[in-house]
């Protein structure tokens, strides 16, 4: 589990899926997507910096905004904002469920 998810926003049949992270509070903050989908992720600053916390691989290229994550692999990739969230994404997170 990562971020207190234990259900998913199924984005798996969106064209493009993209986040604001500066929501990440609320809402999305628990996203399912399909291995050869595109995350677009918004919203990145230097009050909100977004770090990976575990996932299948280190996926995070760069920190800037927009950051976009591709090629993923089937698992759960945590994300989360350090100054007002822990590792373990519970305050300022977002969880990434891939799946095939
Ligand atoms: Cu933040």
């Amino acid at each position: 589990m990562y971020a207190g998810c234990t259900a998913f926003d199924d984005r798996t049949n969106d064209a493009a899926v993209t986040v604001d992270f500066s929501t990440a509070f609320g809402s999305p903050k628990c996203l399912r997507v399909r291995a050869s989908q595109t995350i677009s992720v918004t919203g990145i600053s230097g009050f909100h910096p977004f770090r990976q916390s575990c996932g299948p691989d280190q996926k995070l290229t760069s920190t800037s905004s927009p950051t976009t994550l591709s090629s993923l692999a089937v698992g759960l990739y945590g994300f989360y904002c350090p100054n007002h969230s822990g590792s373990d994404g519970t305050g300022m997170g977002l969880a990434v469920q891939v799946v095939q």
